[in-house]
């Protein structure tokens, strides 16, 4: 029989072992523990509330929602500051800046030669029409052909295919591969802004935050290329109440575009364009991969599943 002291009981959780392990998870988790002993301790965390969020992370992982939480209290930002710093201090901050990838990428989305209508030529539109343009970029300006485009949105309703059992698979879900000249087009609708699901363990806390769910209307994309540093970001709607008030931080300067309405339909009539309609012109500039690594295909889940 044993009687510990807290901390005790802290330094044994922390060193008890009987194989090497991993290092690394020891190390992280070790930190981790502590800090929430710590809390435990200097908080006074009654059994009730402990037991309490020990239900709502177990509610959480059944609901797939873990995605969200990290998004929302801030860690899918984090990530993205820190490979900023990381490029700053190399001195190859450059390009379009990276944007959260966010929990709803959805791998395999059919392949397209330079142009797709991501609506599927639905009538009517489900909501404002829009051309989204542009080519893709290396740091030099030189064109990319051949870049794989991942373009994914919300529904009318603010819902993503694959979470959402209203929608076929893959839609508004589409891989675009550029032309010679580097570029890319696609017809589709504008978004609305997205809110997380009311009744779910996501909801619950930021209920108890006191803070909403709201993202502001978005469009996201992974770009791939050989040679160059895999990009995933976004671009925002102008004009959106939730710009800088966005649930998940991912808002950036320089990705907030600019809507052409009234852009004449001449050139775009393979995308069903007979009437002037709202163009959105958007070059995705990415850098030189510096290793095979920076240049891998996959989205942020897939990356470490593959490791
Ligand atoms: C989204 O659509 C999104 O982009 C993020 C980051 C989090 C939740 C929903
Ligand atoms: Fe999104």
């Amino acid at each position: 029989m044993a009687e510990y002291t807290a901390q005790q009981l802290l330094d044994i959780v922390n060193t008890v072992h009987v194989a090497e392990g991993n290092a690394r998870v020891r190390q992280i988790t070790q930190r981790i523990v502590t800090d929430l002993f710590r809390t435990i301790e200097e908080l006074d965390v009654t059994p009730d509330e402990f037991w309490a969020g020990v239900g709502w992370l177990t509610r959480l992982g059944a609901s797939g929602q873990t995605g969200l939480i990290t998004a929302g209290l801030g860690f899918d930002r984090l990530i993205d500051i820190r490979m900023d710093e990381a490029d700053e201090r190399a001195q190859r901050a450059a390009g379009t800046p990276r944007a959260i990838e966010g929990p709803l990428f959805v791998a395999g989305a059919p392949l397209s030669e330079r142009e797709v209508r991501l609506d599927e030529g639905e009538e009517p539109p489900r909501g404002e029409v829009v051309v989204m343009e542009g080519r893709v970029l290396d740091t030099d300006g030189q064109p990319v052909a051949g870049a794989l485009v991942d373009v994914w949105h919300a529904n009318e309703l603010g819902r993503y295919s694959h979470f959402d059992p209203d929608q076929a698979p893959y839609h508004l879900r589409r891989k675009i591969r550029t032309g010679a000249d580097g570029s890319y087009r696609f017809r589709s609708f504008i978004p609305p802004g997205y809110a997380i699901p009311p009744g779910s363990p996501t909801a619950e806390l930021f209920d108890a935050l006191g803070r909403h769910g709201n993202r502001p209307a978005h469009i996201h994309f992974l770009v791939v290329a050989e040679g160059l540093r895999t990009l995933t970001t976004q671009v925002n709607i102008p004009g959106d109440s939730f710009l800088d008030d966005d649930f998940a931080f991912a808002t950036r300067d320089g990705l907030v575009v600019t809507l052409e309405p009234g852009t004449p339909a001449a050139g775009y009539e393979s995308l069903g364009i007979s009437a002037p309609f709202t163009r959105v012109r958007f070059d995705f500039v990415l850098q030189k991969a510096l290793s095979a690594d920076e240049q891998r295909p996959e989205a942020r889940m897939d990356r470490v599943a593959a490791a």
